[in-house]
């Protein structure tokens, strides 16, 4: 199903303004995006690349309230945040919009009351969870209850994060309300509907007919939801942040955030330019939407069917969706701060947007989640952008000042070797630009490093630099060719590292020219004055990875800490029981370390009673010295136990923190040695 299109739409999902972005949000949607539209523009195509951010739904409005204040100003703040890492990252949207925007409650407005007008939707009353204390009814996300799968107490009515299991509020045992922390109440509530049941035939057709060339996983996803029956889905909510549903009927209900987020497309693209239609409702244009697989079922389901409803719109050819990047190992999380973000990056790496772009999109996870470590990511900047294509770079021009003064030398007679050379540099910006549009973006990264690795190469074997003594006719062909391949990389580079490909046209002193340019033989010409050699990669230290990764190991243990879950209740005993043990204040007279043992101190106390030893397993949290003098509380009447062949009489109480530390369990001030604790 080739068509020909005579422009692009191109989107990238719209992030959730509540929160900052992260390395699989790159990697997975706006790195895939810019490449494809960087190189679209140097072909010199039409090309509108849209974004913005999402600001409605539920995880904003549990943000603010959270943080304790209102959703606009959840999202005012992320947004500011995130449109500028994306700046920094060099993404280059066309526009970088928000669905806050009053042109966007239009076009969402609009879009419900013609699909409304045409009768699409179908109106069904059911019953929700109502909050009688805070008068609202309640989105699944705050409705909390125990999962009837697993058990888990704290579960969501969408879903159990313990279990993974999908859920119905009304599955939840016990459900409580979030705002108010009582018992919801069922209420009648009506809603509009998406008859998505409606257009399976239409589907059928379009995708599993029709598209058998989008990605396995992308197709396989369409095909399994409309294998297993289309439901309707309702497209309004009783929330009061979203866009008012524009009916009399409707009061206080919003457009679900689903439905409005893909408007938000359309939305941005009027908000760039008044020609906005055609990028819309033109078959000439070719609509590509890039997205995280988690989006899958609403970009390639849900929003066609609404545009295809509407029945003025294009739908997407194609929708290149990724799966996800993990970071050393672990899934990645906002809430447990497991993630690189993007900010903070360019505070540690400041300079090197381009390696982070060249990291994540070597490793992007076009067909499998895949794994970020920063060991791979020193190894690629160090083994790969500096010893390939840095060092190529900086052997043409530095070798071309010391012979030619910085002036491109006309090449000679050519040879064979030569012939080759200049045949694969040609041969280069079609293969890569093939896999470009193919979404392969990858494999087209790897064509571009195979271009600096083929200059590496000719340089290394035919060494001008030992030539020069004997043959300089040679020297002038070598160099003239290097630089010739130098030139091309800044054009088939600037897809994936757009900053390096500024930096090195600068060097080489040209204008960044279209992608039809490069390959040509004689793109610089003779006598071409360079300007001065600069480094484009500079080496990563091993301290530099380590300091990030313990930077992660210290999240991974304040995790520890706060998610470790205080040990359950034991079984009820009675007065008696307890009056049995005997427990005294005493004080620590010595205190040495157990011989080859890690963990135990022996002790000697004074239990008001007696002078006694006991053994202690507190070792590892204790230096003997400081301990001597300070008051414990012992259980004086334990059986003496052997423990390395001391006997121990008796225990010392101990109170353990969550991450396994030990402290004393004292008298809040000092009481004389024997006082008994009840
Ligand atoms: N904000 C979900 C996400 O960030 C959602 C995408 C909307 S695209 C129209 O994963
Ligand atoms: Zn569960």
């Amino acid at each position: 199903m080739s068509k020909n299109y005579k422009r692009y739409t191109v989107t990238s999902a719209l992030p959730y303004a509540n929160g900052p972005v992260h390395i699989g949000h790159l990697a997975g949607v706006y790195i895939p995006a810019d490449i494809y539209v960087r190189y679209l523009r140097s072909k010199g195509e039409d090309v509108k690349f849209i974004c913005g951010s999402d600001e409605h739904g539920v995880p904003i409005t549990i943000r603010a309230q959270k943080e304790g204040v209102t959703p606009q100003q959840v999202v005012d703040k992320y947004h500011e945040i995130i449109k500028n890492s994306f700046q920094e990252f060099n993404i280059s949207f066309d526009i970088y919009s928000r669905t806050s925007s009053e042109i966007h409650a239009e076009t969402a407005a609009g879009f419900f009351t013609n699909l409304h007008g045409k009768g699409i939707f179908e109106e069904k009353t059911t019953e929700q969870y109502y909050d009688e204390k805070a008068n609202q009814f309640l989105a699944d996300r705050y409705i909390v209850g125990t999962c009837p799968r697993c058990g888990n107490e704290n579960a969501y009515g969408d879903q159990c994060e313990s279990c993974g299991s999908s859920l119905n509020a009304t599955d939840l045992i016990n459900p409580k309300s979030m705002l108010s922390g009582e018992k919801p109440v069922l209420k009648e509530t009506k809603h509009w509907y998406l008859p998505l049941d409606k257009y399976e035939s239409w589907l059928r057709e379009w995708i599993i007919d029709g598209h058998k060339d989008w990605k396995t996983n992308v197709y396989g996803q369409c095909k399994s939801w409309i294998d297993g029956g289309l439901q309707p889905r309702a497209v309004t909510r009783d929330l009061d942040w979203g866009v008012p549903v524009p009916l009399e009927e409707a009061k206080g209900k919003v457009l679900y955030v689903w439905f409005d987020a893909p408007i938000g497309y359309i939305s941005a693209t009027k908000d760039l330019t008044p020609d906005w239609e055609k990028y819309w409702k033109d078959e000439e244009t070719k609509l590509v939407h890039f997205i995280g697989k988690d989006n899958i079922v609403f970009h390639c389901i849900i929003f066609p069917v609404m545009l295809k409803a509407h029945g003025d719109y294009v739908v997407p050819d194609n929708v290149p969706a990724n799966e996800f990047l993990n970071l050393e190992g672990d899934k990645i999380s906002t809430s447990r701060n497991w993630a690189v973000w993007l900010h903070e990056y360019l505070e540690d790496f400041p300079g090197k947007a381009d390696v982070l772009r060249y990291v994540l999109a070597a490793n992007a996870p076009e067909t499998k989640d895949n794994d970020f470590t920063w060991k791979d990511f020193q190894a690629r900047n160090n083994n790969e952008l500096l010893a390939i294509f840095g060092n190529f770079i900086n052997r043409a021009v530095v070798l071309t000042h010391k012979y030619y003064g910085g002036k491109v030398p006309a090449k000679t007679e050519l040879q064979p070797a030569d012939l080759v050379v200049l045949d694969e540099l040609k041969a280069f910006p079609a293969k890569i630009g093939d896999l470009i549009e193919r979404y392969r973006f990858r494999e087209a990264l790897s064509e571009l490093m195979n271009l600096a690795r083929l200059g590496n190469k000719y340089l290394a074997e035919t060494e001008p630099w030992k030539l020069i003594k004997t043959d300089e006719d040679r020297v002038k062909t070598i160099l003239n060719i290097a630089l010739q391949i130098a030139a091309s990389l800044t054009i088939v580079a600037e897809p994936f590292l757009p900053d390096t490909a500024k930096r090195l046209a600068q060097m080489l002193k040209i204008k960044p020219d279209t992608w039809a340019a490069a390959g040509g033989q004689d793109y610089l010409v003779a006598d071409h004055q360079l300007g001065e050699a600069a480094l484009l990669f500079e080496k990563i230290e091993d301290a530099t990875v380590q300091a990030q990764v313990q930077k992660l190991l210290d999240t991974k243990k304040a995790n520890q800490l706060a998610n470790s879950t205080v040990a359950p209740a034991k079984e009820n005993i009675t007065f008696d029981d307890f009056s049995r043990m005997d427990i005294r204040v005493g004080t620590i007279l010595e205190a040495e370390k157990v011989a080859k043992t890690k963990k135990l101190l022996k002790l000697k106390i004074d239990t008001g009673l007696d002078q006694r030893t006991i053994v202690s397993g507190i070792a590892e949290f204790f230096d003997p010295a400081q301990i001597i003098g300070q008051q414990v509380s012992v259980l004086v009447n334990l059986a003496p136990r052997e423990i390395k062949g001391i006997e121990s009489q008796g225990m010392i109480l101990m109170a353990e923190n969550a991450d396994g530390s030990l402290a004393f369990v004292q008298p809040s001030s000092a009481v004389k040695n024997g006082s008994g604790i009840s």
